[in-house]
Protein backbone atom coordinates (compact mmCIF):
# COMPACT_ATOMS: atom_id res chain seq x y z
CA UNK A 1 0.00 0.00 0.00
CA UNK A 2 2.35 2.10 0.92
CA UNK A 3 4.21 1.39 -2.39
CA UNK A 4 1.53 2.40 -4.46
CA UNK A 5 0.91 5.74 -2.54
CA UNK A 6 4.91 6.62 -3.15
CA UNK A 7 4.33 5.76 -6.56
CA UNK A 8 1.21 7.59 -7.08
CA UNK A 9 3.24 10.82 -5.64
CA UNK A 10 6.22 10.26 -7.94
CA UNK A 11 4.07 10.44 -10.69
CA UNK A 12 2.26 12.90 -9.55
CA UNK A 13 5.36 15.03 -9.13
CA UNK A 14 6.39 14.22 -12.73
CA UNK A 15 2.71 15.21 -14.30
CA UNK A 16 3.52 18.47 -12.08
CA UNK A 17 7.26 18.75 -13.37
CA UNK A 18 6.27 18.17 -17.03
CA UNK A 19 3.45 20.54 -16.98
CA UNK A 20 5.86 23.42 -15.66
CA UNK A 21 8.08 22.18 -18.01
CA UNK A 22 5.96 23.10 -21.05
CA UNK A 23 4.61 26.09 -19.64
CA UNK A 24 8.02 27.84 -19.01
CA UNK A 25 9.08 26.32 -22.32
CA UNK A 26 6.13 27.74 -24.43
CA UNK A 27 6.93 30.90 -22.50
CA UNK A 28 10.58 30.75 -24.09
CA UNK A 29 8.99 30.05 -26.95
CA UNK A 30 6.82 33.19 -27.37
CA UNK A 31 10.39 35.25 -26.39
CA UNK A 32 12.48 33.97 -28.95
CA UNK A 33 9.91 33.90 -31.75
CA UNK A 34 12.10 36.37 -34.24
CA UNK A 35 9.98 39.86 -34.33
CA UNK A 36 9.03 40.86 -37.76
CA UNK A 37 12.42 41.31 -39.30
CA UNK A 38 13.14 45.03 -40.63
CA UNK A 39 14.39 45.48 -43.95
CA UNK A 40 17.18 44.07 -44.99
CA UNK A 41 20.65 45.93 -44.24
CA UNK A 42 22.51 44.22 -47.00
CA UNK A 43 26.54 44.57 -46.30
CA UNK A 44 28.02 46.12 -49.62
CA UNK A 45 30.12 44.31 -51.89
CA UNK A 46 33.82 45.23 -50.98
CA UNK A 47 34.53 47.68 -53.95
CA UNK A 48 31.07 49.64 -52.89
CA UNK A 49 32.05 49.89 -49.29
CA UNK A 50 35.99 50.84 -50.41
CA UNK A 51 34.56 53.80 -52.48
CA UNK A 52 34.03 57.22 -50.52
CA UNK A 53 30.05 58.09 -50.26
CA UNK A 54 28.92 59.65 -53.01
CA UNK A 55 28.80 63.55 -53.46
CA UNK A 56 25.99 64.99 -51.44
CA UNK A 57 24.67 62.00 -49.53
CA UNK A 58 25.68 62.22 -45.99
CA UNK A 59 26.83 58.73 -43.93
CA UNK A 60 23.69 58.94 -41.56
CA UNK A 61 21.23 59.63 -45.00
CA UNK A 62 22.94 56.60 -46.76
CA UNK A 63 22.05 54.12 -43.62
CA UNK A 64 18.60 55.43 -43.67
CA UNK A 65 18.77 54.38 -47.11
CA UNK A 66 18.03 50.86 -46.40
CA UNK A 67 14.35 51.14 -46.53
CA UNK A 68 13.33 50.73 -49.68
CA UNK A 69 11.45 54.28 -51.42
CA UNK A 70 7.81 53.45 -52.27
CA UNK A 71 7.46 51.95 -56.21
CA UNK A 72 7.09 55.05 -58.18
CA UNK A 73 5.04 54.24 -61.47
CA UNK A 74 7.10 53.90 -64.59
CA UNK A 75 6.67 56.83 -66.41
CA UNK A 76 6.88 56.67 -70.35
CA UNK A 77 10.15 57.83 -72.30
CA UNK A 78 9.69 61.55 -73.02
CA UNK A 79 10.79 62.65 -76.35
CA UNK A 80 13.76 65.21 -75.86
CA UNK A 81 12.05 68.71 -76.19
CA UNK A 82 13.04 70.90 -78.38
CA UNK A 83 14.67 74.10 -77.69
CA UNK A 84 13.04 77.67 -79.23
CA UNK A 85 15.87 79.80 -79.90
CA UNK A 86 15.60 83.30 -80.26
CA UNK A 87 15.27 85.25 -83.78
CA UNK A 88 17.88 86.44 -85.35
CA UNK A 89 16.67 90.10 -85.10
CA UNK A 90 17.93 92.68 -82.52
CA UNK A 91 20.82 89.98 -81.28
CA UNK A 92 23.90 92.68 -81.92
CA UNK A 93 21.87 94.90 -79.50
CA UNK A 94 21.72 92.15 -76.66
CA UNK A 95 25.12 91.19 -76.71
CA UNK A 96 26.57 94.54 -77.49
CA UNK A 97 28.11 94.43 -73.74
CA UNK A 98 30.33 91.55 -74.73
CA UNK A 99 32.28 94.22 -76.52
CA UNK A 100 33.63 95.78 -73.40
CA UNK A 101 36.91 95.27 -73.99
CA UNK A 102 37.36 96.44 -77.59
CA UNK A 103 35.38 99.84 -76.35
CA UNK A 104 38.19 100.27 -73.43
CA UNK A 105 40.79 100.33 -75.91
CA UNK A 106 39.62 101.49 -79.10
CA UNK A 107 36.29 103.39 -78.01
CA UNK A 108 37.37 105.18 -74.36
CA UNK A 109 40.80 105.42 -75.63
CA UNK A 110 40.01 107.54 -79.07
CA UNK A 111 37.13 109.01 -77.13
CA UNK A 112 39.70 110.60 -74.62
CA UNK A 113 42.63 111.34 -76.53
CA UNK A 114 40.24 113.47 -79.33
CA UNK A 115 38.92 115.27 -76.50
CA UNK A 116 42.41 116.56 -75.09
CA UNK A 117 42.22 120.41 -75.73
CA UNK A 118 45.86 120.76 -77.09
CA UNK A 119 45.92 117.64 -80.43
CA UNK A 120 49.67 117.95 -81.34
CA UNK A 121 51.62 115.77 -83.15
CA UNK A 122 52.10 113.14 -79.88
CA UNK A 123 48.28 112.80 -79.23
CA UNK A 124 48.30 112.16 -82.85
CA UNK A 125 50.65 109.48 -82.72
CA UNK A 126 48.92 108.04 -79.95
CA UNK A 127 45.74 108.12 -81.81
CA UNK A 128 47.31 106.52 -84.59
CA UNK A 129 48.82 103.82 -82.61
CA UNK A 130 45.63 103.20 -80.68
CA UNK A 131 44.04 102.32 -84.00
CA UNK A 132 46.92 100.03 -85.33
CA UNK A 133 47.38 98.48 -82.02
CA UNK A 134 43.23 97.45 -81.97
CA UNK A 135 44.03 95.84 -85.45
CA UNK A 136 42.24 98.51 -87.86
CA UNK A 137 45.06 98.22 -89.98
CA UNK A 138 48.27 100.15 -91.17
CA UNK A 139 46.31 102.03 -94.10
CA UNK A 140 42.35 102.41 -93.05
CA UNK A 141 44.54 104.08 -89.65
CA UNK A 142 45.75 106.64 -92.25
CA UNK A 143 42.80 107.44 -93.88
CA UNK A 144 41.13 107.95 -90.37
CA UNK A 145 44.10 109.98 -88.63
CA UNK A 146 43.82 112.20 -91.74
CA UNK A 147 39.95 112.85 -91.67
CA UNK A 148 40.28 113.40 -88.18
CA UNK A 149 43.00 115.71 -88.57
CA UNK A 150 41.04 117.60 -90.95
CA UNK A 151 37.51 117.97 -89.24
CA UNK A 152 39.31 118.65 -86.02
CA UNK A 153 41.01 121.54 -87.31
CA UNK A 154 37.76 123.11 -88.45
CA UNK A 155 36.06 122.39 -85.46
CA UNK A 156 38.72 124.37 -83.32
CA UNK A 157 37.83 123.58 -80.04
CA UNK A 158 35.08 120.22 -79.30
CA UNK A 159 32.14 119.21 -77.13
CA UNK A 160 32.44 115.73 -76.19
CA UNK A 161 29.61 115.62 -78.57
CA UNK A 162 31.20 116.62 -80.94
CA UNK A 163 34.17 114.22 -80.59
CA UNK A 164 32.24 111.24 -80.49
CA UNK A 165 29.94 112.10 -83.90
CA UNK A 166 33.08 112.45 -85.38
CA UNK A 167 34.73 109.28 -84.15
CA UNK A 168 31.63 107.55 -85.05
CA UNK A 169 31.13 108.84 -88.48
CA UNK A 170 34.95 107.96 -89.12
CA UNK A 171 34.38 104.46 -87.80
CA UNK A 172 31.22 104.29 -89.78
CA UNK A 173 32.82 105.03 -93.01
CA UNK A 174 35.65 102.96 -92.62
CA UNK A 175 33.60 99.75 -91.49
CA UNK A 176 30.91 100.57 -94.23
CA UNK A 177 26.80 100.99 -93.95
CA UNK A 178 25.51 100.56 -96.97
CA UNK A 179 27.24 96.99 -97.65
CA UNK A 180 25.16 94.39 -98.44
CA UNK A 181 25.44 92.03 -95.39
CA UNK A 182 22.61 89.71 -95.98
CA UNK A 183 22.96 86.20 -95.19
CA UNK A 184 21.82 83.88 -98.53
CA UNK A 185 20.08 81.73 -96.92
CA UNK A 186 16.34 81.40 -98.64
CA UNK A 187 15.26 78.79 -100.82
CA UNK A 188 15.40 78.85 -104.42
CA UNK A 189 11.49 77.34 -105.46
CA UNK A 190 11.65 74.09 -104.26
CA UNK A 191 15.54 74.05 -103.83
CA UNK A 192 17.04 74.61 -100.08
CA UNK A 193 19.69 77.59 -99.74
CA UNK A 194 23.31 75.90 -99.39
CA UNK A 195 25.76 77.46 -97.19
CA UNK A 196 29.45 76.23 -96.87
CA UNK A 197 31.04 77.08 -93.34
CA UNK A 198 35.02 77.35 -93.75
CA UNK A 199 38.21 78.24 -91.94
CA UNK A 200 41.42 77.09 -90.13
CA UNK A 201 41.26 74.73 -86.86
CA UNK A 202 39.46 75.73 -83.72
CA UNK A 203 37.90 79.00 -85.25
CA UNK A 204 34.54 78.13 -84.01
CA UNK A 205 33.30 76.36 -87.37
CA UNK A 206 30.98 74.08 -85.84
CA UNK A 207 30.12 76.17 -82.96
CA UNK A 208 29.09 78.54 -85.80
CA UNK A 209 27.18 76.20 -87.76
CA UNK A 210 25.26 75.09 -84.60
CA UNK A 211 24.61 78.81 -83.80
CA UNK A 212 23.87 79.67 -87.43
CA UNK A 213 20.95 76.83 -87.32
CA UNK A 214 19.19 77.91 -84.13
CA UNK A 215 19.41 80.94 -85.25
CA UNK A 216 17.46 80.17 -88.66
CA UNK A 217 15.10 77.91 -86.64
CA UNK A 218 14.85 80.81 -84.56
CA UNK A 219 13.35 82.94 -87.42
CA UNK A 220 10.92 79.67 -88.53
CA UNK A 221 13.28 77.79 -90.78
CA UNK A 222 13.82 74.53 -91.51
CA UNK A 223 17.18 73.90 -91.29
CA UNK A 224 19.44 70.31 -92.63
CA UNK A 225 23.49 69.80 -91.17
CA UNK A 226 26.07 68.33 -93.58
CA UNK A 227 28.87 67.28 -91.04
CA UNK A 228 31.54 66.84 -93.98
CA UNK A 229 33.94 67.09 -91.08
CA UNK A 230 35.43 63.29 -91.42
CA UNK A 231 38.40 63.30 -89.80
CA UNK A 232 36.93 62.84 -86.01
CA UNK A 233 33.70 61.35 -85.31
CA UNK A 234 33.67 64.13 -82.45
CA UNK A 235 33.23 66.63 -84.77
CA UNK A 236 29.83 64.89 -86.44
CA UNK A 237 28.95 64.00 -82.92
CA UNK A 238 29.29 67.79 -82.14
CA UNK A 239 27.26 68.86 -84.50
CA UNK A 240 24.57 66.64 -83.97
CA UNK A 241 24.46 67.62 -80.57
CA UNK A 242 23.41 71.25 -81.63
CA UNK A 243 21.33 69.84 -84.62
CA UNK A 244 19.06 67.17 -82.13
CA UNK A 245 18.81 70.57 -79.57
CA UNK A 246 16.70 72.36 -82.38
CA UNK A 247 15.46 69.52 -84.40
CA UNK A 248 17.39 70.33 -87.58
CA UNK A 249 18.47 66.89 -89.04
CA UNK A 250 22.31 66.15 -89.30
CA UNK A 251 24.09 64.05 -92.41
CA UNK A 252 26.50 62.59 -91.58
CA UNK A 253 29.48 59.59 -92.80
CA UNK A 254 31.73 57.15 -92.00
CA UNK A 255 35.05 58.32 -89.81
CA UNK A 256 37.78 59.13 -92.08
CA UNK A 257 35.26 59.28 -95.47
CA UNK A 258 35.14 61.98 -98.28
CA UNK A 259 33.56 64.89 -97.06
CA UNK A 260 32.45 66.02 -100.53
CA UNK A 261 30.21 62.68 -100.32
CA UNK A 262 28.67 63.63 -97.11
CA UNK A 263 27.98 67.32 -98.10
CA UNK A 264 26.52 66.35 -101.31
CA UNK A 265 24.12 64.15 -99.22
CA UNK A 266 23.56 66.69 -97.07
CA UNK A 267 22.51 68.68 -100.13
CA UNK A 268 20.31 66.06 -101.20
CA UNK A 269 18.54 65.58 -98.03
CA UNK A 270 17.57 69.07 -97.75
CA UNK A 271 16.20 68.96 -101.41
CA UNK A 272 14.43 66.02 -100.15
CA UNK A 273 12.83 67.19 -96.98
CA UNK A 274 12.38 69.99 -99.02
CA UNK A 275 14.85 72.30 -95.84
CA UNK A 276 15.28 76.09 -96.24
CA UNK A 277 18.91 75.96 -96.18
CA UNK A 278 21.76 73.38 -95.37
CA UNK A 279 24.39 74.18 -93.62
CA UNK A 280 27.61 72.02 -94.40
CA UNK A 281 30.72 72.37 -91.99
CA UNK A 282 33.66 71.86 -92.63
CA UNK A 283 37.17 70.16 -91.36
CA UNK A 284 39.51 72.70 -89.91
CA UNK A 285 42.80 73.02 -92.45
CA UNK A 286 45.71 75.13 -92.41
CA UNK A 287 45.67 77.33 -95.54
CA UNK A 288 49.30 75.74 -95.97
CA UNK A 289 47.96 71.99 -96.43
CA UNK A 290 47.88 72.17 -100.61
CA UNK A 291 46.17 68.77 -99.87
CA UNK A 292 43.43 70.03 -97.70
CA UNK A 293 42.78 73.55 -99.85
CA UNK A 294 42.23 71.35 -102.65
CA UNK A 295 40.27 68.79 -100.92
CA UNK A 296 37.85 71.89 -99.69
CA UNK A 297 37.90 73.12 -103.63
CA UNK A 298 36.72 69.42 -104.28
CA UNK A 299 33.57 69.75 -101.35
CA UNK A 300 32.17 72.91 -102.77
CA UNK A 301 32.62 71.73 -106.54
CA UNK A 302 30.67 68.20 -105.77
CA UNK A 303 27.71 70.25 -104.29
CA UNK A 304 27.66 72.45 -107.29
CA UNK A 305 26.33 69.30 -109.08
CA UNK A 306 23.33 69.03 -107.42
CA UNK A 307 22.92 72.95 -106.18
CA UNK A 308 24.17 76.33 -105.81
CA UNK A 309 26.32 77.34 -103.12
CA UNK A 310 24.82 80.55 -101.93
CA UNK A 311 27.05 80.68 -99.19
CA UNK A 312 30.93 80.53 -98.41
CA UNK A 313 31.14 81.75 -94.76
CA UNK A 314 34.89 82.47 -93.61
CA UNK A 315 34.92 81.79 -89.86
CA UNK A 316 38.12 83.81 -88.93
CA UNK A 317 39.03 84.13 -85.28
CA UNK A 318 38.83 87.84 -83.80
CA UNK A 319 42.02 87.10 -81.59
CA UNK A 320 44.25 85.92 -84.48
CA UNK A 321 45.08 89.18 -86.10
CA UNK A 322 46.94 89.49 -88.99
CA UNK A 323 47.72 85.95 -89.02
CA UNK A 324 44.11 85.30 -90.01
CA UNK A 325 44.33 87.81 -92.97
CA UNK A 326 47.04 85.62 -94.88
CA UNK A 327 44.73 82.32 -93.81
CA UNK A 328 41.42 84.06 -95.62
CA UNK A 329 43.48 85.50 -98.35
CA UNK A 330 44.39 81.79 -99.64
CA UNK A 331 40.63 80.66 -98.45
CA UNK A 332 39.31 82.90 -100.64
CA UNK A 333 41.36 82.04 -103.52
CA UNK A 334 40.15 78.45 -103.13
CA UNK A 335 36.04 78.55 -102.84
CA UNK A 336 35.09 82.48 -103.58
CA UNK A 337 34.07 82.83 -100.29
CA UNK A 338 31.35 85.64 -99.85
CA UNK A 339 30.98 86.62 -96.01
CA UNK A 340 32.93 86.59 -92.99
CA UNK A 341 31.94 85.13 -89.53
CA UNK A 342 34.12 87.10 -87.15
CA UNK A 343 34.20 84.65 -84.08
CA UNK A 344 35.10 85.81 -80.23
CA UNK A 345 35.51 89.41 -80.83
CA UNK A 346 33.97 89.24 -77.05
CA UNK A 347 37.72 88.16 -76.27
CA UNK A 348 39.71 90.59 -77.79
CA UNK A 349 40.54 94.44 -77.20
CA UNK A 350 41.66 94.79 -81.23
CA UNK A 351 37.86 95.18 -82.90
CA UNK A 352 38.99 96.79 -85.54
CA UNK A 353 39.86 93.78 -87.09
CA UNK A 354 36.38 94.14 -88.45
CA UNK A 355 37.84 96.71 -90.28
CA UNK A 356 40.89 95.35 -91.53
CA UNK A 357 39.36 91.92 -92.83
CA UNK A 358 37.09 93.17 -94.84
CA UNK A 359 39.28 95.73 -96.45
CA UNK A 360 41.91 92.94 -97.05
CA UNK A 361 39.49 90.43 -98.63
CA UNK A 362 36.62 92.85 -100.08
CA UNK A 363 34.37 90.73 -98.27
CA UNK A 364 31.62 91.70 -95.61
CA UNK A 365 31.56 90.71 -92.25
CA UNK A 366 27.85 89.04 -92.01
CA UNK A 367 27.73 87.60 -88.58
CA UNK A 368 29.85 88.41 -85.45
CA UNK A 369 30.29 85.85 -82.38
CA UNK A 370 30.33 87.10 -78.92
CA UNK A 371 30.35 84.64 -76.89
CA UNK A 372 30.27 80.47 -76.15
CA UNK A 373 26.32 80.50 -75.07
CA UNK A 374 23.93 78.88 -78.01
CA UNK A 375 22.43 82.47 -79.17
CA UNK A 376 25.94 84.06 -78.93
CA UNK A 377 25.90 84.50 -82.75
CA UNK A 378 24.57 87.95 -84.13
CA UNK A 379 24.26 89.12 -87.53
CA UNK A 380 26.62 91.84 -87.52
CA UNK A 381 24.99 95.65 -87.88
CA UNK A 382 27.73 98.68 -87.82
CA UNK A 383 25.85 101.04 -85.84
CA UNK A 384 25.60 98.84 -83.03
CA UNK A 385 28.79 98.07 -83.39
CA UNK A 386 30.28 101.54 -83.07
CA UNK A 387 27.79 102.86 -80.66
CA UNK A 388 28.56 99.67 -78.56
CA UNK A 389 32.45 101.22 -78.62
CA UNK A 390 31.90 104.18 -78.52
CA UNK A 391 29.74 103.50 -75.37
CA UNK A 392 25.96 104.57 -75.52
N1 LIG B 1 34.32 83.28 -76.53
C1 LIG B 1 33.94 82.74 -77.68
N2 LIG B 1 34.27 81.47 -77.95
C2 LIG B 1 33.87 80.95 -79.12
C3 LIG B 1 33.14 81.70 -80.07
N3 LIG B 1 32.91 80.91 -81.14
C4 LIG B 1 33.48 79.71 -80.87
N4 LIG B 1 34.06 79.73 -79.66
C5 LIG B 1 34.80 78.65 -78.99
O1 LIG B 1 35.88 78.22 -79.79
C6 LIG B 1 36.16 76.86 -79.55
C7 LIG B 1 36.35 76.12 -80.86
O2 LIG B 1 35.10 76.05 -81.50
P1 LIG B 1 34.74 74.98 -82.62
O3 LIG B 1 33.43 75.37 -83.18
O4 LIG B 1 34.89 73.59 -82.14
O5 LIG B 1 35.90 75.28 -83.67
P2 LIG B 1 36.14 74.59 -85.08
O6 LIG B 1 36.58 75.64 -86.01
O7 LIG B 1 34.94 73.80 -85.49
O8 LIG B 1 37.33 73.61 -84.73
P3 LIG B 1 37.92 72.44 -85.67
O9 LIG B 1 36.76 71.69 -86.22
O10 LIG B 1 38.74 71.64 -84.72
O11 LIG B 1 38.74 73.10 -86.71
C8 LIG B 1 35.04 76.35 -78.70
O12 LIG B 1 35.46 76.28 -77.38
C9 LIG B 1 33.95 77.40 -78.85
O13 LIG B 1 33.10 77.49 -77.74
C10 LIG B 1 32.81 83.06 -79.75
O14 LIG B 1 32.21 83.81 -80.51
N5 LIG B 1 33.24 83.53 -78.54
MG1 LIG C 1 34.77 71.83 -86.05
Amino acid sequence: MESYLGLIVIIAVAVLLAAGGMFLLIRQGKKVTPPPRPPEVRPAPEEERAAPPSAGVREDEAVTTTVPPPARPIEPPVAPQLEVPPPSAGRMVRLRARLARSQTTLGKGLLELLSRDRLDDDVWDEIEETLIGADVGVAPTQVMVEELRTRVKVLGSRTPDEVRGLLREQLLAQIGTDTDRTLHVTKHGERPAVVLVVGVNGTGKTTTTGKLARSLVGDGKHVVLGAADTFRAAAADQLQTWGDRVGAEVVRGPEGGDPASVAFDAVAKGMDVKADAVIVDTAGRLHTKTGLMDELGKVKRVIEKKATVDEVLLVLDATTGQNGMRQAQVFAEVVNITGIALTKLDGTAKGGIVISVQRELGVPVKLVGLGEGPDDLAPFDPEVFVDALLGD
